[in-house]
């Protein structure tokens, strides 16, 4: 139950919005849909929003052995030459998940997903954050996670299709160690992400290659001492 505005509501199924994380939410064809991860419930629930912001489920998608939804912690949607697209980070399953989006059932297909064990190099243990660049040439996706402390960069192709393109780990000389990937930003004609440290004493700034996707260091903003320092020099 919720209440909103004087009036209140019932879930028809809240179960499935247990652990609710990250949500985002898409325009397809003139409808708003926001879709809401479960980590508990390994699952995305699809919203109707309403034109007085009434949200009505529509449906949702449970884990399968198709799809890497263990531990569903954030959901970005994005598009790639005018086809929307959903990802989907699982955290227990250490994958992202990219589905096709539809304004009908059912609403989500998988079309793509990475999971960590298919490449010794991914930064995808303990998948949890999402960012987008939908660039001049190319849309490019990026996926932080603390347990491999780094991330991963992806190119999405129009049929929702990943590339790896670039992976990142975390050293003395970088501020992720908590992979923490916030939407990238641009100032002065440069498009720039910035990646939280998370147990770190800083974050690192890094530069986007509007071509190709790829993350270069820019700089890292760090104090010179502070909570972690007393542990690893490193940080
Ligand atoms: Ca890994
Ligand atoms: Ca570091």
């Amino acid at each position: 139950m919720a209440n909103l505005a004087g009036s209140t509501f019932a879930e028809a199924d809240s179960a499935i919005l247990s652990g609710a994380g990250l949500a985002t939410s898409a325009v397809l064809n003139g409808e708003t849909f926001v879709y809401v991860p479960s980590e508990v419930f390994a699952s995305v629930t699809i919203y109707a929003v309403g034109n007085d912001g009434t949200m009505t489920q529509v449906g949702n998608v449970n884990d399968s052995t198709a799809t890497s939804l263990g531990g569903a912690i954030s959901a970005k949607a994005f598009e790639v030459a005018g086809n929307s697209f959903l990802a989907v980070a699982g955290y227990l399953d250490d994958a992202v998940n990219i589905f096709a989006l539809s304004d009908t059932a059912p609403y989500l297909t998988l079309v793509d997903r990475a999971i960590d064990t298919d490449n010794p190099g991914y930064e995808l243990d303990g998948a949890s954050h999402l960012a987008t660049y939908e660039g001049p040439s190319g849309t490019f996706l990026y996926v932080g996670s603390p347990l491999d402390q780094g991330f991963s960069v992806f190119e999405v192709f129009s049929d929702g299709s990943l590339i790896s393109i670039q992976n990142v780990a975390d050293s003395c000389f970088l501020e992720v160690h908590g992979g923490i990937v916030t939407q990238p930003f641009s100032h002065a004609g440069s498009i720039y992400l910035p990646v939280g440290g998370g147990s770190e004493n800083g974050f690192s700034l890094f530069l986007i290659d509007p071509a190709s996707g790829l993350a270069s260091l820019h700089l890292n903003v760090e104090t010179d001492a502070g909570f972690f320092a007393r542990s690893d020099p490193c940080n």
